[in-house]
Protein backbone atom coordinates (compact mmCIF):
# COMPACT_ATOMS: atom_id res chain seq x y z
CA UNK A 1 0.00 0.00 0.00
CA UNK A 2 1.09 3.59 -1.22
CA UNK A 3 1.54 5.80 2.17
CA UNK A 4 0.51 9.06 1.49
CA UNK A 5 4.13 10.72 1.82
CA UNK A 6 5.06 8.40 -1.30
CA UNK A 7 1.49 9.45 -2.92
CA UNK A 8 2.79 13.10 -3.16
CA UNK A 9 6.23 12.24 -4.18
CA UNK A 10 4.96 9.85 -7.18
CA UNK A 11 2.27 12.53 -8.04
CA UNK A 12 5.20 15.25 -8.09
CA UNK A 13 7.76 13.01 -9.96
CA UNK A 14 4.98 12.54 -12.80
CA UNK A 15 4.45 15.65 -13.56
CA UNK A 16 8.20 16.78 -13.16
CA UNK A 17 10.23 16.95 -16.38
CA UNK A 18 13.53 18.05 -16.90
CA UNK A 19 15.12 19.21 -20.39
CA UNK A 20 18.75 17.90 -21.03
CA UNK A 21 21.16 20.34 -23.51
CA UNK A 22 23.01 19.36 -26.13
CA UNK A 23 26.40 20.56 -25.04
CA UNK A 24 26.72 19.19 -21.71
CA UNK A 25 27.66 16.02 -24.13
CA UNK A 26 30.27 17.41 -25.79
CA UNK A 27 33.81 18.37 -25.51
CA UNK A 28 33.83 21.78 -23.46
CA UNK A 29 36.57 22.94 -21.38
CA UNK A 30 37.74 26.12 -19.81
CA UNK A 31 39.13 29.15 -21.50
CA UNK A 32 42.52 27.72 -21.06
CA UNK A 33 41.47 24.77 -22.70
CA UNK A 34 39.32 21.60 -23.07
CA UNK A 35 40.43 18.12 -21.77
CA UNK A 36 39.15 15.84 -24.54
CA UNK A 37 36.95 12.98 -23.06
CA UNK A 38 37.15 9.45 -25.36
CA UNK A 39 33.31 9.35 -24.98
CA UNK A 40 32.29 12.80 -25.80
CA UNK A 41 29.32 13.59 -28.31
CA UNK A 42 31.07 15.06 -31.41
CA UNK A 43 27.94 14.80 -33.91
CA UNK A 44 24.07 15.68 -33.19
CA UNK A 45 23.94 12.32 -34.00
CA UNK A 46 25.53 11.58 -30.67
CA UNK A 47 24.27 14.00 -28.92
CA UNK A 48 20.66 12.22 -29.59
CA UNK A 49 21.76 9.08 -28.80
CA UNK A 50 23.31 10.25 -25.44
CA UNK A 51 19.96 12.01 -24.35
CA UNK A 52 17.93 9.45 -25.11
CA UNK A 53 20.45 7.17 -22.51
CA UNK A 54 20.06 9.20 -19.79
CA UNK A 55 15.86 9.40 -20.65
CA UNK A 56 15.75 5.66 -20.62
CA UNK A 57 17.49 5.43 -17.70
CA UNK A 58 15.30 8.66 -15.78
CA UNK A 59 12.39 8.70 -17.47
CA UNK A 60 12.20 12.68 -16.92
CA UNK A 61 13.93 13.85 -19.91
CA UNK A 62 12.30 13.70 -23.47
CA UNK A 63 13.37 17.03 -24.55
CA UNK A 64 16.77 18.12 -26.09
CA UNK A 65 17.89 21.61 -26.12
CA UNK A 66 19.93 22.50 -29.33
CA UNK A 67 22.14 25.31 -30.35
CA UNK A 68 21.67 26.44 -33.48
CA UNK A 69 24.89 26.93 -34.96
CA UNK A 70 26.28 23.71 -32.91
CA UNK A 71 23.58 21.71 -33.64
CA UNK A 72 21.94 23.01 -36.97
CA UNK A 73 25.04 24.11 -38.77
CA UNK A 74 23.34 24.58 -42.04
CA UNK A 75 20.19 26.52 -40.19
CA UNK A 76 16.87 25.39 -41.43
CA UNK A 77 18.82 22.96 -43.87
CA UNK A 78 19.20 20.86 -40.81
CA UNK A 79 16.10 20.55 -39.65
CA UNK A 80 15.35 17.46 -41.40
CA UNK A 81 17.75 15.45 -40.22
CA UNK A 82 17.24 16.40 -36.87
CA UNK A 83 13.83 15.57 -36.64
CA UNK A 84 14.78 12.15 -38.12
CA UNK A 85 16.97 11.52 -35.33
CA UNK A 86 14.48 12.73 -32.71
CA UNK A 87 12.30 10.00 -34.38
CA UNK A 88 14.65 7.56 -34.02
CA UNK A 89 15.83 8.17 -30.25
CA UNK A 90 12.38 9.29 -28.99
CA UNK A 91 13.59 12.40 -27.67
CA UNK A 92 12.05 15.44 -29.09
CA UNK A 93 13.73 18.74 -30.17
CA UNK A 94 13.43 21.31 -27.30
CA UNK A 95 14.96 24.81 -26.89
CA UNK A 96 16.01 26.55 -29.55
CA UNK A 97 19.42 28.11 -28.66
CA UNK A 98 20.74 31.15 -31.11
CA UNK A 99 24.17 32.05 -30.74
CA UNK A 100 25.55 35.42 -31.16
CA UNK A 101 28.41 34.79 -29.02
CA UNK A 102 31.07 33.15 -30.89
CA UNK A 103 31.75 34.40 -34.17
CA UNK A 104 34.30 37.33 -35.14
CA UNK A 105 31.91 39.88 -36.39
CA UNK A 106 30.72 39.58 -32.71
CA UNK A 107 33.67 41.16 -30.72
CA UNK A 108 31.65 43.97 -29.80
CA UNK A 109 28.49 42.69 -29.68
CA UNK A 110 25.36 41.72 -31.10
CA UNK A 111 22.26 43.36 -30.67
CA UNK A 112 24.20 45.85 -29.10
CA UNK A 113 27.01 46.28 -31.69
CA UNK A 114 27.11 49.78 -32.78
CA UNK A 115 27.46 48.54 -36.18
CA UNK A 116 23.91 48.22 -37.74
CA UNK A 117 24.85 45.49 -40.48
CA UNK A 118 26.19 43.40 -37.51
CA UNK A 119 23.11 44.32 -35.66
CA UNK A 120 21.48 42.63 -38.64
CA UNK A 121 23.29 39.64 -38.71
CA UNK A 122 22.60 38.38 -35.11
CA UNK A 123 18.89 39.35 -35.78
CA UNK A 124 18.26 37.58 -38.67
CA UNK A 125 20.54 34.50 -37.16
CA UNK A 126 17.90 34.88 -33.75
CA UNK A 127 14.84 34.72 -36.95
CA UNK A 128 16.57 31.53 -38.29
CA UNK A 129 16.44 30.51 -34.79
CA UNK A 130 12.51 31.42 -34.82
CA UNK A 131 11.57 29.41 -38.06
CA UNK A 132 13.83 26.56 -37.23
CA UNK A 133 11.34 26.47 -33.92
CA UNK A 134 8.51 26.96 -35.78
CA UNK A 135 9.06 24.31 -38.20
CA UNK A 136 10.40 21.36 -35.62
CA UNK A 137 7.18 22.40 -33.32
CA UNK A 138 9.38 23.60 -30.84
CA UNK A 139 7.92 26.02 -28.16
CA UNK A 140 11.02 28.40 -26.53
CA UNK A 141 13.34 30.05 -28.04
CA UNK A 142 16.02 31.18 -25.74
CA UNK A 143 18.90 33.72 -27.09
CA UNK A 144 21.65 34.54 -24.28
CA UNK A 145 23.76 37.73 -25.09
CA UNK A 146 27.04 37.65 -24.16
CA UNK A 147 27.23 40.88 -25.45
CA UNK A 148 28.62 44.35 -22.94
CA UNK A 149 31.80 46.11 -22.66
CA UNK A 150 35.56 45.41 -20.96
CA UNK A 151 36.25 49.10 -20.09
CA UNK A 152 34.16 52.34 -18.27
CA UNK A 153 33.54 54.75 -21.22
CA UNK A 154 34.02 52.56 -24.09
CA UNK A 155 30.23 52.08 -25.16
CA UNK A 156 27.22 53.90 -24.70
CA UNK A 157 25.40 51.74 -22.32
CA UNK A 158 21.80 53.52 -23.13
CA UNK A 159 22.42 53.67 -27.17
CA UNK A 160 22.73 49.47 -26.95
CA UNK A 161 19.25 49.89 -24.64
CA UNK A 162 17.13 50.92 -27.55
CA UNK A 163 18.90 48.71 -29.90
CA UNK A 164 18.15 45.44 -28.01
CA UNK A 165 14.57 46.90 -27.47
CA UNK A 166 14.34 47.60 -31.34
CA UNK A 167 15.81 43.86 -31.92
CA UNK A 168 14.03 41.56 -29.58
CA UNK A 169 10.18 43.65 -30.66
CA UNK A 170 11.39 42.61 -34.28
CA UNK A 171 12.14 38.69 -33.08
CA UNK A 172 8.37 38.65 -31.20
CA UNK A 173 6.82 39.91 -33.86
CA UNK A 174 8.09 36.84 -35.79
CA UNK A 175 6.79 34.54 -33.06
CA UNK A 176 3.94 32.02 -33.59
CA UNK A 177 0.26 32.52 -31.15
CA UNK A 178 2.68 29.15 -28.96
CA UNK A 179 5.84 30.21 -28.98
CA UNK A 180 7.88 31.61 -26.08
CA UNK A 181 10.66 34.08 -26.37
CA UNK A 182 13.04 33.83 -22.78
CA UNK A 183 15.55 36.52 -22.13
CA UNK A 184 18.66 34.97 -20.33
CA UNK A 185 20.62 37.19 -17.93
CA UNK A 186 24.25 37.12 -16.82
CA UNK A 187 26.30 39.59 -14.48
CA UNK A 188 29.78 39.32 -16.42
CA UNK A 189 31.54 37.17 -18.56
CA UNK A 190 32.48 37.32 -21.25
CA UNK A 191 32.19 41.03 -20.46
CA UNK A 192 33.89 42.65 -17.75
CA UNK A 193 32.77 45.82 -17.26
CA UNK A 194 29.08 46.18 -18.28
CA UNK A 195 26.84 43.36 -19.72
CA UNK A 196 24.02 44.58 -21.41
CA UNK A 197 21.13 41.88 -19.95
CA UNK A 198 22.89 41.79 -16.34
CA UNK A 199 20.57 40.89 -14.44
CA UNK A 200 16.61 39.79 -13.91
CA UNK A 201 15.72 43.54 -13.98
CA UNK A 202 17.33 44.28 -17.27
CA UNK A 203 15.86 40.86 -18.65
CA UNK A 204 12.68 41.73 -17.63
CA UNK A 205 12.14 44.83 -18.86
CA UNK A 206 13.07 43.85 -21.68
CA UNK A 207 11.22 41.18 -22.24
CA UNK A 208 8.33 43.40 -21.16
CA UNK A 209 9.44 46.00 -23.98
CA UNK A 210 9.51 42.46 -26.63
CA UNK A 211 6.15 41.72 -25.85
CA UNK A 212 4.00 39.14 -23.93
CA UNK A 213 5.69 36.26 -25.41
CA UNK A 214 8.52 37.20 -23.58
CA UNK A 215 9.54 35.84 -20.42
CA UNK A 216 12.71 35.68 -18.34
CA UNK A 217 15.38 32.60 -18.09
CA UNK A 218 17.29 32.07 -14.84
CA UNK A 219 20.32 30.41 -14.96
CA UNK A 220 20.85 29.44 -11.57
CA UNK A 221 24.36 30.20 -12.21
CA UNK A 222 24.32 33.83 -13.36
CA UNK A 223 24.00 35.53 -9.90
CA UNK A 224 26.54 36.98 -7.52
CA UNK A 225 27.69 35.28 -4.71
CA UNK A 226 24.96 36.14 -2.22
CA UNK A 227 21.84 36.77 -4.42
CA UNK A 228 18.50 35.39 -3.24
CA UNK A 229 17.57 33.08 -6.03
CA UNK A 230 14.59 31.94 -4.88
CA UNK A 231 13.28 35.37 -4.00
CA UNK A 232 13.88 36.87 -7.56
CA UNK A 233 11.72 33.36 -8.86
CA UNK A 234 8.56 34.25 -6.40
CA UNK A 235 9.17 37.83 -8.13
CA UNK A 236 8.99 36.63 -11.60
CA UNK A 237 6.36 34.29 -10.72
CA UNK A 238 4.33 36.87 -9.18
CA UNK A 239 4.46 39.22 -12.57
CA UNK A 240 3.66 35.92 -14.17
CA UNK A 241 7.38 36.88 -15.87
CA UNK A 242 9.08 33.42 -15.01
CA UNK A 243 9.89 31.28 -18.25
CA UNK A 244 11.73 29.26 -17.81
CA UNK A 245 15.68 27.57 -15.78
CA UNK A 246 19.26 26.97 -16.55
CA UNK A 247 19.83 24.62 -13.71
CA UNK A 248 23.44 24.18 -12.60
CA UNK A 249 25.37 24.66 -9.25
CA UNK A 250 28.63 27.21 -8.77
CA UNK A 251 30.78 27.66 -6.19
CA UNK A 252 32.35 30.91 -7.59
CA UNK A 253 31.09 32.45 -10.55
CA UNK A 254 29.47 30.13 -13.78
CA UNK A 255 30.83 27.44 -12.91
CA UNK A 256 28.05 24.91 -14.76
CA UNK A 257 28.79 22.43 -11.92
CA UNK A 258 26.23 19.49 -11.22
CA UNK A 259 22.98 20.56 -10.19
CA UNK A 260 23.19 20.40 -6.17
CA UNK A 261 26.27 19.41 -5.67
CA UNK A 262 27.54 22.53 -3.86
CA UNK A 263 24.27 23.86 -2.49
CA UNK A 264 21.25 21.29 -3.04
CA UNK A 265 19.18 23.35 -0.41
CA UNK A 266 19.69 26.29 -2.96
CA UNK A 267 17.90 24.56 -5.54
CA UNK A 268 15.31 22.71 -3.28
CA UNK A 269 14.37 26.15 -1.73
CA UNK A 270 13.89 27.55 -5.60
CA UNK A 271 11.20 24.55 -6.08
CA UNK A 272 9.66 25.13 -2.97
CA UNK A 273 8.73 28.85 -4.04
CA UNK A 274 7.49 27.15 -7.37
CA UNK A 275 5.14 24.96 -5.43
CA UNK A 276 4.40 27.85 -2.91
CA UNK A 277 3.24 29.99 -5.93
CA UNK A 278 1.47 27.09 -7.22
CA UNK A 279 -0.59 25.91 -4.12
CA UNK A 280 -1.44 29.70 -3.33
CA UNK A 281 -2.31 30.20 -6.65
CA UNK A 282 -4.10 26.76 -7.88
CA UNK A 283 -2.93 25.54 -10.83
CA UNK A 284 0.34 24.57 -12.21
CA UNK A 285 3.20 27.16 -13.11
CA UNK A 286 3.99 26.98 -16.79
CA UNK A 287 7.91 26.43 -16.33
CA UNK A 288 10.42 25.12 -18.48
CA UNK A 289 13.14 23.20 -16.64
CA UNK A 290 16.19 22.85 -18.61
CA UNK A 291 19.78 21.85 -17.49
CA UNK A 292 22.78 23.70 -18.35
CA UNK A 293 25.86 22.49 -17.51
CA UNK A 294 29.66 21.43 -18.56
CA UNK A 295 30.89 18.69 -17.13
CA UNK A 296 34.91 19.17 -18.21
CA UNK A 297 36.38 16.29 -15.75
CA UNK A 298 33.48 13.82 -14.92
CA UNK A 299 32.00 11.45 -17.75
CA UNK A 300 29.51 13.52 -18.98
CA UNK A 301 26.33 10.98 -19.29
CA UNK A 302 26.97 10.36 -15.60
CA UNK A 303 27.09 13.63 -14.40
CA UNK A 304 23.52 14.10 -16.23
CA UNK A 305 22.45 11.03 -14.82
CA UNK A 306 23.11 12.72 -11.15
CA UNK A 307 22.03 16.08 -12.34
CA UNK A 308 18.26 14.41 -13.15
CA UNK A 309 18.54 12.20 -10.07
CA UNK A 310 19.48 15.30 -8.05
CA UNK A 311 16.68 17.20 -9.60
CA UNK A 312 14.01 14.39 -8.78
CA UNK A 313 15.63 14.50 -4.99
CA UNK A 314 14.93 17.80 -4.82
CA UNK A 315 11.71 18.71 -6.21
CA UNK A 316 10.66 15.60 -4.22
CA UNK A 317 11.30 16.96 -1.44
CA UNK A 318 9.89 20.53 -1.99
CA UNK A 319 6.82 19.04 -2.29
CA UNK A 320 6.62 17.47 1.07
CA UNK A 321 6.35 20.73 2.31
CA UNK A 322 2.86 20.94 4.08
CA UNK A 323 1.52 24.76 2.58
CA UNK A 324 -1.20 25.01 5.02
CA UNK A 325 0.66 24.38 8.10
CA UNK A 326 3.96 26.51 6.92
CA UNK A 327 1.12 29.40 5.45
CA UNK A 328 -0.22 29.32 9.49
CA UNK A 329 3.13 29.18 10.76
CA UNK A 330 3.85 32.56 8.58
CA UNK A 331 1.18 34.18 9.74
CA UNK A 332 1.40 33.70 13.56
CA UNK A 333 5.00 34.52 13.13
CA UNK A 334 5.83 30.83 14.68
CA UNK A 335 9.32 31.46 13.30
CA UNK A 336 11.51 28.38 14.21
CA UNK A 337 8.06 26.13 13.61
CA UNK A 338 8.08 27.60 10.21
CA UNK A 339 11.47 27.10 9.26
CA UNK A 340 11.46 23.52 10.81
CA UNK A 341 8.32 22.80 8.92
CA UNK A 342 10.45 23.65 5.57
CA UNK A 343 13.29 21.81 6.74
CA UNK A 344 11.91 18.75 7.94
CA UNK A 345 11.04 18.20 4.10
CA UNK A 346 14.28 19.19 2.86
CA UNK A 347 16.44 16.57 4.93
CA UNK A 348 13.27 14.00 4.55
CA UNK A 349 15.12 10.91 2.67
CA UNK A 350 13.43 10.82 -0.69
CA UNK A 351 15.57 7.79 -2.27
CA UNK A 352 13.29 5.13 -1.23
CA UNK A 353 10.09 6.39 -2.13
CA UNK A 354 12.43 7.97 -5.30
CA UNK A 355 13.06 4.39 -6.31
CA UNK A 356 10.01 2.84 -5.89
CA UNK A 357 8.75 5.66 -8.22
CA UNK A 358 10.97 4.26 -10.66
CA UNK A 359 10.41 0.40 -10.34
CA UNK A 360 6.53 1.45 -10.80
CA UNK A 361 7.31 3.25 -14.31
CA UNK A 362 9.39 0.30 -15.73
CA UNK A 363 12.85 2.21 -15.02
CA UNK A 364 16.11 0.80 -13.14
CA UNK A 365 15.93 1.82 -9.91
CA UNK A 366 19.73 3.36 -9.36
CA UNK A 367 19.75 4.74 -13.03
CA UNK A 368 23.77 5.01 -12.58
CA UNK A 369 24.42 1.56 -11.56
CA UNK A 370 22.40 0.67 -14.75
CA UNK A 371 24.06 2.75 -16.81
CA UNK A 372 27.08 1.41 -15.88
CA UNK A 373 26.02 -2.41 -16.44
CA UNK A 374 24.62 -1.43 -19.83
CA UNK A 375 28.01 -1.22 -21.86
CA UNK A 376 26.40 2.06 -23.55
CA UNK A 377 30.17 3.69 -22.23
CA UNK A 378 32.44 1.42 -23.35
CA UNK A 379 30.56 0.85 -27.31
CA UNK A 380 30.81 4.75 -27.59
CA UNK A 381 34.11 5.07 -25.99
CA UNK A 382 35.18 2.88 -28.87
CA UNK A 383 33.05 4.07 -31.34
CA UNK A 384 34.29 7.51 -30.98
CA UNK A 385 37.82 7.69 -29.16
CA UNK A 386 39.37 8.09 -32.72
CA UNK A 387 37.28 11.22 -33.50
CA UNK A 388 38.09 12.51 -30.27
CA UNK A 389 41.36 12.46 -30.51
CA UNK A 390 42.04 13.99 -33.66
CA UNK A 391 40.10 17.18 -32.37
CA UNK A 392 42.79 20.22 -31.93
CA UNK A 393 42.60 22.47 -28.79
CA UNK A 394 44.56 25.03 -27.49
CA UNK A 395 44.54 28.21 -25.18
CA UNK A 396 46.46 30.63 -27.39
C1 LIG B 1 26.23 30.93 -21.24
C2 LIG B 1 24.75 30.81 -20.96
C3 LIG B 1 23.98 30.21 -22.08
C4 LIG B 1 24.68 29.05 -22.72
C5 LIG B 1 26.11 29.39 -23.03
C6 LIG B 1 26.85 28.24 -23.67
O1 LIG B 1 26.95 31.20 -20.08
O2 LIG B 1 24.53 30.10 -19.77
O3 LIG B 1 22.72 29.77 -21.63
O4 LIG B 1 24.01 28.80 -23.92
O5 LIG B 1 26.75 29.76 -21.83
MN1 LIG C 1 22.47 29.33 -19.44
MN1 LIG D 1 26.09 30.19 -18.23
Amino acid sequence: MMDKVDGVIFRALDRFKIELPSWGFANTGTRFGKFLQPAAAISIEDKFSDAAQVHALTGACSTLALHVQWDLPRGLGDVTLVEQLAEQHGVQPGSINPNVFQDQEYKYGSLGNPDPAIRKRALDHILECVAIANTMKCRDISPWFADGSNYPGTQSIRKRIVWFEEALKEVHRHLNPKQRLLIEYKPFEPAFYHTDVADWGMALLFARAAGPQALVLVDTGHHYQTQNIEQIVAWLLHHEMMGGFHFNDRRYADDDLTLGSIDPYQIFRIFHEIRSHEWHSGGPADIAYMVDQSHNLKGKIEAMIQTVSTAQELYAKAALVDHERLASMQQSCSLVEAEECLRGAFWTDVRPALREWRHSHGLPEDPLQAFKESGYLERITAERRERNAAIVTTYA
